[in-house]
């Protein structure tokens, strides 16, 4: 997979995609990463990115050409089919499935915005998406754009270790996580449960089950409505919220 962001702030997409799990996968080769900064593709002496908005009103808007002369080249670089995705808050909530899906291109070019916003003909014109990381105001498309390669990098083949990748797929899918619990076996008179001490798998299981149904009942009911529970699930959930009482 090729992940090309353009953003007038490289240094930092690179830097955080070094760490970890994005870390290894390029390091590897499993994805590569490469910056487009407009600033580059602008023909003025000053390097002028962004000008005032048509209409009036504060804030400045990012300019058409710059933009899409870094799109241009990135397009250049990689493949014919990239696909090109603007971050933005007006975009489509991006979710797992989403994601997923985006895993089949072989390329996504991320775009990334500052200021107020950039001009609208540039989506219309040059981007096939718009997608946004959830409904709150974050200050650049940045941090969205490493959002996504970080999800994206992870459901990738080759990429977790077999356990992880295991999980992924599992029946807990779409379910919050479990509690864990590893050593001193007390803290504060907070001791770990029971079950987990001995060596019961299939114990364990079921009690790792109950609680990922319980906690999510508790915590993401939403999420609970969107599922098909199995008979035993239901049996585990019914458990759970008997034991609160
Ligand atoms: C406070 C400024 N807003 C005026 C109503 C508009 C605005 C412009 C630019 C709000 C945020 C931004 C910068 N945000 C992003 O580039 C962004 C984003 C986000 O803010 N929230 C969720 N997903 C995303 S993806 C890119």
């Amino acid at each position: 997979m090729r992940f090309d962001v353009v953003t007038l702030f490289p240094e930092m997409v690179v830097a955080a995609a070094g760490y970890g799990v994005t870390g290894r996968a390029i390091e590897r080769n499993i994805v590569s990463l490469s910056v487009w900064n407009p600033r580059d593709y602008t023909l003025d002496r000053h390097r002028t990115v962004d000008d005032r908005p048509y209409g009036g009103g504060p804030g400045m808007v990012m300019k058409y050409q710059p933009l899409h002369d870094a799109v241009n080249d990135a397009k250049r670089a990689g493949e014919k089919t990239a696909k090109v995705v603007y971050l933005s808050p007006q975009g489509k909530p991006i979710t797992q499935a989403l994601l997923a899906e985006a895993c089949d291109e072989a390329q996504i070019i991320l775009v990334a915005g500052r200021y107020e916003g950039i001009d609208e003909r540039f989506v219309e014109l040059d981007c096939d998406d718009e997608w946004s990381i959830g409904d709150y105001v974050i200050s650049g498309g940045e941090l969205a754009a490493l959002v996504v390669i970080d999800a994206m990098t992870r459901l990738l083949p080759g990429v977790l270790g077999d356990e992880d990748s295991a999980q992924q797929d599992s029946h807990s899918d779409g379910l919050l996580d479990c509690p864990h619990f590893t050593r001193p076996e007390q803290i504060e008179g907070c001791s770990v449960p029971t079950v987990l001490l001995g060596g019961n798998h299939a114990d364990i299981e079921r009690w790792r089950m109950k609680q990922a149904l319980g906690r999510t009942w508790q915590k993401r009911p939403d999420l609970l409505k969107k599922k098909n529970l199995s008979a035993e699930q239901e049996n585990l959930l019914r458990e759970f919220i008997v034991e609160l009482v």
